[in-house]
């Protein structure tokens, strides 16, 4: 039985020299209490001078760019195949002018990894979003034919005003014409104000626990009520985290559509696809949500036929220096198997089999 792990990060070395000759965030650098380690700092605010220096991100070492790690990690946890994608922020902060050329040697870097490890990686590109939009469309087109990519991994700003920006409707159309899904990934959250003054002594928990979660729910029912999959009706879209809380509310958003005067009299009511039926259609979820509760809800929105296995690797390694395994990744097995324990075939295509069978992995 394969098991494919399609939610899998990592920062190649052209990527961390990047950040290393940055100073604002993201970047890569040391403090002057702990000289010895390099620190990533990516999300936003993360390096606020208040912020106690073992919440300022997180220390990065090779398993956030030698590919090699990543195998061997995935030897560890019985990963046979990974899909591997750059983590946030991608390009979304580099100038229109850096953009493409740093968007084809990060594709073309990626790429070659995977070529090294023949039928064990394959890859979601990169867009260069603040490029001028016919070289986005290139990028679309050129990743199609490269060997390992299967789609993009994208953020939630999209070209700055989010993806119910109609001007993205290029990019959407390049994907759906060559079958490139979207793996759509939080990175901004939500504003700081929201976590509360207290919020720095909960080192990252609000802002990746909820605060991710919910900038992928409130992109992706911006996308619905714009009608993004109105116009682009085969448009597929991987959500990271088990698409954040919409399993949770997507009876709620329906609900509230449904009731409102406004969307009413602009007659938006009656010629949409509903919430459900766009969830069976085209959306497909990770199974990074750790826990039975938030896969059930998961598998019952959108079908055990479109749950992928994820791990979030490098992200949430073992804070105990010893420790043999990964509980992040153990607690996706456990859920998986606690979920779909009397559905032996369910359990295997969530593991593996929808992911050769949705991305085309063929081995
Ligand atoms: O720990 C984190 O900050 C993250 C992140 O930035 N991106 C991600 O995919 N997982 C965890």
């Amino acid at each position: 039985m394969p098991v494919v792990d399609i939610h899998t990060h990592i920062y190649p070395p052209t990527f961390v020299e990047l950040l290393r000759s940055r100073t604002t965030v993201p970047y890569v650098r040391t403090f002057p209490d702990a000289p010895d380690s390099s620190r990533l700092i990516i999300l936003p605010g993360e390096d606020d001078p208040s912020t106690p220096s073992t919440s300022r991100g997180r220390p990065i070492g090779p398993e956030y760019y030698d590919i090699a790690q990543k195998i061997s990690f995935m030897d560890k946890h019985k990963i046979d195949i990974s899909v591997i994608s750059l983590a946030n922020p991608w390009l979304d902060f580099l100038p229109s002018n850096e953009a493409e050329e740093a968007a084809k040697r990060i594709n073309d870097d990626v790429d070659g990894l995977c070529a090294k490890y023949p039928g064990r990686l394959y890859a979601f590109g990169t867009l260069p979003l603040s490029a001028p939009m016919e070289t986005v469309v290139k990028e679309i087109e050129r990743l199609a034919r490269l060997k390992h990519m299967r789609g993009v991994i994208m953020g939630t700003s999209g070209l700055g005003n989010g993806l119910d920006d109609p001007a993205l409707d290029p990019i959407y159309a390049a994907l759906e014409k060559h079958e490139q899904l979207i793996f759509l990934h939080p990175h901004y959250g939500l504003p700081a104000s929201v976590y509360g003054p207290r919020a720095n002594e909960y080192g990252h928990v609000l802002p990746l626990a909820l605060g991710f979660p919910l900038e992928t729910t409130i992109a992706v029912t911006r996308m619905l009520l714009s009608g993004v999959w109105e116009r682009f009706k085969k448009l597929n879209v991987l959500l990271a985290h088990s698409g954040g809380t919409l399993p949770f509310l997507a009876g709620r958003i329906e609900s509230c559509i449904k009731h409102d005067g406004h969307l009413k009299k602009e007659g938006k009511i009656e010629e949409r696809r509903d919430v459900w039926d766009i969830l069976k259609t085209n959306i497909y979820l990770d199974a990074v949500i750790y826990s039975e509760v938030g896969l059930k809800a998961a598998m019952d929105a959108s079908g055990s036929d479109r749950l992928l296995f994820g791990t979030d690797h490098p992200f949430f390694p073992p804070l105990e220096a010893d420790a043999k395994e990964w509980h992040s990744v153990n607690a996706n097995y456990s859920a998986i198997s606690t979920t779909f324990k009397d559905h032996e075939t369910a359990a295997k295509d969530v593991l593996g089999n929808n992911a050769i069978r949705i991305l085309k992995l063929h081995p």
